[in-house]
């Protein structure tokens, strides 16, 4: 997506102000790229010295603007299907979409990445049909795609389990000797501020660091783990947390594609080169619902959910674009015209998903199959033929 290399330089320790303006949420150590009201900030500095920038195209630039409005649009039929019944559940990834396209894009194509299950714009991104992930919550199917093909493991709804399956991935990608050159390979799990208070997750910090795996840990710190906000979490600032397994950490502005890009993408190149792992704690907001099974008026505030509106990631590229000039009147129609295509044919061909065989569940436990689970599936095929010929 980035031309040539995308432009991320790290020079190392300098004794300037650690970023040339404090964000107003999230503190003073928030690496930014673009304010809430579209401004540019050419370079910012981590808590280590690294100075992060970007250097797109107008293409570019354009193009993660479409990614960002795309992405958006199709959480937001997924949302609406749920509510039409067609779908199980659906955990929408609105005000999120920045962190996620920005460390989206910022992988490499032999970058390998373990999600939670609202990671749809890292998955989109990663050239998944935005269908899949839909089949997996109505229930038809296990999600459908190759994370080898794509590299992009399937949702885990365990929390924090896939950090764990990522450090074992990681340690055997340094075994292998896959790392050290600008082809190396690099890991990147994601995973939620809730899941910080995992065993799994502390636990895969210690084997990443302790082996120097090439793993970067992304934390979408998006306030809420369900209705616990992050209080109940933490009494530091997660990134924070690093230091104690030994590894740098750095906050990032989470609503600003930019500042995410250049963090993420600046993580894993350390990462294939053999420096180890880190951690990026992505300042953001949960602007819906934990899930479609969830109601958050129950328990946070209006004004709070307005102040963040403040802050979209989608307003402030818009900004952005209008302010430098680099769009022409009929872009963002034609962005939002392309968007709601796209939602429609999502919507068609969601609808058109054919229902498996209910003993089909069976199929997929392990490769192999096993005693008891061919006796569960006979026992199961007789009871669904027991309704054969009945009006229920
Ligand atoms: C091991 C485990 N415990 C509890 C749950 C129930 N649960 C589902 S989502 C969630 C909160 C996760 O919060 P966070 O890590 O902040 O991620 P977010 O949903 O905010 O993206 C919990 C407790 C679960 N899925 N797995
Ligand atoms: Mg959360």
């Amino acid at each position: 997506m980035a031309k040539g290399d995308p432009g991320v330089t790290s020079r190392g320790r300098r004794a300037a102000p650690r970023s040339k303006r404090a964000a107003d949420a999230g503190g003073p150590e928030l690496v930014q790229l673009l304010t809430p009201e579209g401004e540019r900030i050419e370079s910012a500095l981590g808590p280590d010295g690294t100075e992060y920038r970007v250097d797109f195209t107008d293409e570019e630039y354009r193009g993660l603007y479409r990614d960002l409005v795309l992405v958006r649009k199709l959480d937001a039929e997924a949302t609406a299907l749920q509510r039409q019944g067609e779908l199980g559940l659906w955990a929408s990834l609105l005000g999120q979409e920045a962190a996620q396209v920005g460390a989206g894009r910022a992988l490499r194509t032999q970058d390998m990445a373990f999600p939670t299950y609202r990671e749809h714009g890292v998955l989109y991104c990663r050239g998944i049909d935005p269908i899949m992930p839909l089949g997996l919550f109505r229930g038809v199917d296990q999600g459908g795609w190759d994370p080898n093909e794509f590299k992009f493991n399937m949702y885990t709804i365990v929390i924090g389990a896939q950090t764990l399956h990522a450090a074992g991935y990681a340690m055997g990608v340094a075994m292998d000797g896959k790392t050290g050159g600008d082809d190396g390979e690099a890991v990147i799990a994601f995973f939620g501020d809730g899941a910080t208070s995992q065993g799994d997750v502390n636990e895969s910090f210690v084997w990443a660091s302790v082996f120097n795996a090439p793993l970067v840990f992304f934390c979408q710190n998006n306030q809420y783990a369900i209705s616990e906000p992050l209080e109940r979490q933490t009494r530091v600032p997660l990134y924070k947390r690093a230091g104690g397994f030994g590894f740098p950490g750095v906050r990032v502005d989470g609503n600003d594609v930019l500042a995410s890009y250049a963090v993420t993408r600046h993580a894993m190149d350390n990462a294939r080169h053999g420096q180890g792992p880190s951690l990026i704690e992505a300042y953001t907001y949960r602007m819906g619902a934990h899930t479609t099974s969830d109601d958050p008026t129950r328990y946070r505030i209006a004004s709070e959910v307005e102040a963040w509106q403040a802050k979209d990631p989608i307003a402030r590229m818009k900004a952005f674009l209008t302010k430098q000039q680099i769009v022409d009147e009929s872009f963002f129609a034609d962005v939002d015209e392309q968007a709601r295509t796209e939602s429609v044919h999502l919507r068609e061909r969601v609808l058109a998903m054919p229902d498996p065989q209910p003993v089909t569940m069976f199929d997929h436990v392990y490769p192999n199959g096993s005693p008891e689970l061919d006796e569960q599936r006979e026992q199961f095929s007789k009871y669904m033929a027991s309704f054969e010929g009945s009006a229920h």
